[in-house]
């Protein structure tokens, strides 16, 4: 509906516990021609178990997700919606990865199946893009997104730029200039396994760690406040607009 051609990508991916999960990666790309073009992601699945939940019975549960995937996906579907009613001068991909949430913090690299398997098989090759900014969690109440260590390795112009930005727009109480964490996300496997400099958009800092909603039966609709999908969407949307 919004101009893009779309592409899925359906594949089994084997889960650390032996589980295969039937993945589907979801490409849409505007102006697919141009490699003058930048990658924007979220993970749309969530994860089957609320296992940081502080009540034990509900552990089994699954997340339901409202930030941790849904949030991100939420301002990137907005994003599409504006690009229909106005393109962009760049050519732009959203890519939204399965898989991500499956995983254990005991495990390396048991997390971000979808866009691991999305960085070793693009859906064009080769593929190439200007950069990329992943969303998580960016819907909550008193957000806090600070530059993490894997954006300010990879991609530090990139996460200077936007966190300019945002300043600039006066958000530089939610972006802030604190040092952030150090985490494994999408972002990670998009810089290292198909070299697009990408940074994360992410609610995360070192010693606080995630959202206190973050994988427990709380990740729910009313956790979300609207201005912090208002903020991450205009931030994102000035920087896409002002690109040649
Ligand atoms: C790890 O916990 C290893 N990475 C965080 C990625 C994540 C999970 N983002 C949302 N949920
Ligand atoms: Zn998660």
């Amino acid at each position: 509906q919004y101009g893009a051609q779309i592409t899925e990508q359906e594949v089994v991916l084997n889960a650390y516990d032996g589980t295969r999960l039937q993945a589907r990666n979801i490409i849409a790309s505007w102006k697919s021609e141009t490699n003058n073009r930048i990658l924007l992601c979220a993970h749309w699945d969530s994860r089957p178990f609320c296992d940081e939940d502080p009540i034990p019975a509900n552990r089994m549960q699954p997340v339901m997700g409202a930030n941790d995937g849904a949030s991100g996906v939420a301002v990137l579907l907005e994003i599409a919606r504006l690009m229909a009613q106005h393109a962009p001068r760049v050519g732009v991909d959203i890519i939204l990865f399965d898989a991500e949430d499956y995983g254990s913090s005991q495990v390396e690299h048991s997390f971000c199946l979808g866009s691991q398997y999305w960085a070793k098989n693009p859906h064009k090759r080769p593929y190439i893009a200007r950069f990329g900014i992943l969303l998580d969690m960016v819907g909550g109440k008193n957000p806090v997104f600070a530059k993490d260590q894997v954006s300010m390795l990879f991609a530090p112009d990139i996460a200077n730029m936007v966190w300019d930005k945002a300043a600039q727009l006066g958000y530089s109480n939610v972006f802030v200039s604190t040092e952030g964490g150090s985490l494994i996300d999408d972002h990670y496997y998009v810089n290292a396994l198909a070299n697009i400099p990408c940074i994360d958009i992410i609610h995360f800092q070192n010693e606080v760690g995630f959202p206190a909603t973050w994988h427990t039966s709380d990740d729910v609709i009313e956790q979300i406040d609207r201005h912090t999908l208002q903020v991450v969407g205009t931030v994102v949307t000035e920087v896409l607009y002002q690109l040649k």
